[in-house]
């Protein structure tokens, strides 16, 4: 069988990892630009990054010589409103000539709303915690759609929750920088708030482009989330790995306590008994897709602490030190769709390893050829077996910040000199035109 014809072979960036331009054309500052100083490995900051700001229309001649179908980018919420109520045209303007070259170039645009830049001035606000972030979001929504709509169908209202509220609001390695004790009721509470807070953000940006895009759009969200593996393919492994899986909890908020409110109108009690009369109608709004980032799995079973294993000791780990399970996508978008019955597209997967530039004046980098064939068989597998799978996205278009790790860890099918901007096509970039070439039958 294999993958449709219309299959959306992509990449995919975020605003704060590659564009710098980090005070340019009236954008104000995000919670990475003010707060990260001083927390990010080798002191390095986006202020810069991949210049793609003022380089974005050679990276999309880059994109379109690989054959990308799809490019999954995300706007910055401060870059359009750099104050409260204020819309920043000049702004808007980068997005708008970013999807026409796009379009021009054949490249569908898929627009993330919300990758992790948080304005300042709503953090000073009270930020993910304050009940008013929702009606600002909104706004925020607005400007966008109306902006982008007429070239943009697909869009994601948020980039991975359970990530940037944990990494900033309870493990303290992402701005800002507030940590709580694991399993304490403070960080329930946390949890809680800001989930709440999260979810009617979506929602509200959700029925925005609903009610106001000019193309009928395509509405998903990009999630994140702890995938467990069944260790065998008998069926009480599968029916464990499942349940587990989605076995979200205050503490341990996995895939289905964001999905299950905004898909089934059904949440844990007590982040139900925190929602307001008619909050849950606005956080379950009709979706098209469902966004899955998905790097690595669990196992489903417990290590002798009676915490969940991550594959035994001693596999092949990646730059990052995460495990390296090809199964992952097989598994992940079978449970994913069997749960919710909603197409599922790979928003991200990809691998940051060692690369440097050969003596040659070429990137070599066959672990990541070999990696993305991995989990692209899986996800052949599921494909093959009938889940509707609509895209696979690269992470990453290029070289870009890593956040708490800055420049260390490279990601990019396109390699960045970050002293010159110069740019390299990696050896995996190639093997990826050739996988869009062939619809992915080349692995
Ligand atoms: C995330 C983000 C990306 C990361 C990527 C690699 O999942 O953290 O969506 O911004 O850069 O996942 O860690």
């Amino acid at each position: 069988m294999g993958f449709p014809k219309d299959f959306l072979w992509g990449a995919a960036s975020a605003a704060y990892q590659i564009e710098g331009g980090y005070n340019e054309d009236g954008k104000g500052l995000s919670i990475w630009d003010a707060l990260s100083d001083g927390h990010v490995l080798h002191g390095d900051n986006g202020n810069v990054s991949c210049d793609h700001y003022h380089h974005f229309r050679e990276d999309v001649a880059l994109m379109k010589q690989i054959g990308l179908k799809a490019y999954r980018f995300s706007v910055s919420w401060p870059r359009v409103m750099p104050e409260e109520g204020v819309i920043n045209e000049k702004g808007l303007d980068f997005y708008r000539e970013l999807v026409s070259e796009l379009t021009a170039a054949g490249i569908r645009p898929l627009c993330t709303l919300y990758h992790w830049d948080l304005p300042l001035w709503m953090h000073e606000k009270g930020g993910w915690y304050s009940d008013e972030i929702s009606h600002h979001f909104a706004v925020y929504a607005e400007a966008v759609v109306d902006a982008l709509s007429d070239k943009v169908a697909d869009w994601m209202t948020f980039n991975e929750g359970t990530s940037f509220l944990g990494e900033g609001y309870l493990h303290g390695t992402h701005p800002p920088y507030e940590s709580s004790e694991y399993g304490s009721e403070e960080e329930a509470d946390k949890i809680i708030r800001l989930s709440r807070n999260l979810l009617l953000c979506h929602g509200r940006a959700a029925s925005v482009i609903r009610s106001r895009a000019v193309l009928p759009p395509s509405i998903g969200i990009a999630t994140d989330s702890t995938l467990y593996m069944p260790d065998s393919e008998s069926e009480e492994d599968i029916r464990s790995a499942v349940s587990r899986t989605f076995a979200g909890d205050v503490n341990h908020y996995l895939l289905n306590w964001w999905l299950d409110p905004i898909m089934n109108g059904t949440a844990h009690p007590r982040l139900e008994a925190v929602l307001r009369e008619g909050e849950m109608d606005i956080i379950h709004q009709p979706l098209d897709f469902i966004g899955w980032n998905c790097y690595l799995a669990n196992n489903y079973n417990d290590g002798p602490d009676g915490k969940p294993l991550t594959p035994c000791s001693g596999i092949p780990r990646t730059a990052m030190g995460w495990p390296v399970t090809p199964d992952a996508l097989y598994w992940g978008v079978k449970f994913i769709y069997d749960r919710y019955r909603l197409p599922v597209m790979i928003t991200e997967n990809g691998v940051a390893i060692v690369d440097f530039v050969m003596d040659d004046g070429h990137v070599h980098d066959p672990q990541r050829i070999q990696f993305l064939k991995w989990y692209l068989r899986g996800l052949r597998r599921a494909v093959d077996e009938g889940v509707p799978v609509t895209g696979y996205m690269v992470w990453s278009i290029l070289d870009n910040f890593e956040w708490a790790f800055g420049y260390e860890k490279r990601f990019g099918l396109i390699y960045v000199d970050y002293s010159t901007q110069e740019r390299i096509l990696k050896d995996s970039a190639l093997w990826y035109s050739e996988v869009i070439r062939t619809n992915g039958s080349n692995f």
